[in-house]
């Protein structure tokens, strides 16, 4: 409910969620399973890291949401989801159990020292725009994608559990 005591409109958003240390697919997949609201999640993509210290590859996700929630409380939902997979904040840009990004929250914008959406530097970076390509071509220009920084490989769909097939996009080898 808002103030007025009407319900809070939902919106469609787009986290983004990358993993280089440990398990890094059982990380994004205990993530994408927490998480409350999930429409869709894009194919799995291994990819080139971008900016820090040499490191190991990502595995990367974009996932969409329809959520009421606001930009600032899925900031939040996105650290509670990073300590539980034991994330240990280090060297900046360092390698990672897991990141979770706000990328979008439909057409809001925010711009305070801690939050910036959309997220600031999503238009430079392949891992993203490649899997938000997957999910929402519209909001990808072409130009962007063939420009944008670090190499990036499809892997197939992340592997969640039955219970939650239904939000990952396209049918898997042996289903129907
Ligand atoms: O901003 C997300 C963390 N991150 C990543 C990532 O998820 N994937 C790749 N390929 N490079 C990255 N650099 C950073 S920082």
């Amino acid at each position: 409910m808002t103030t007025a005591g009407e319900p809070a409109a939902s919106r469609r958003a787009f986290l983004g969620m990358g993993s280089n240390v440990g398990d890094r697919e059982r990380h994004l997949v205990d993530a994408v399973e927490s998480l409350a609201g999930v429409v869709a999640v894009s194919p799995l993509y291994e990819t080139e890291p971008v900016g820090g210290p040499a490191q190991g590859a990502f595995l990367n996700v974009v996932v969409e949401l329809d959520t009421a929630l606001t930009p600032r409380q899925l900031l939040g939902v996105a650290h509670r989801l990073e300590a539980a997979a034991g994330r240990v904040r280090g060297e900046r840009w360092g390698p990672r159990t897991l990141d979770v990004d706000v990328l979008l929250v439909g057409d809001l914008v925010v711009d305070e020292p801690d939050l910036m959406v959309p997220h600031p530097r999503m238009w430079q970076r392949r891992f993203v725009l490649a899997p938000l390509a997957d999910l929402a071509p519209e909001l990808v220009p072409d130009q962007l994608l063939s420009t944008a920084e670090g190499r990036v490989s499809v892997i197939g769909p992340l592997e969640l559990s039955r219970r939650w097939r239904g939000a990952n996009r396209g049918p898997r080898a042996g289903e129907p």
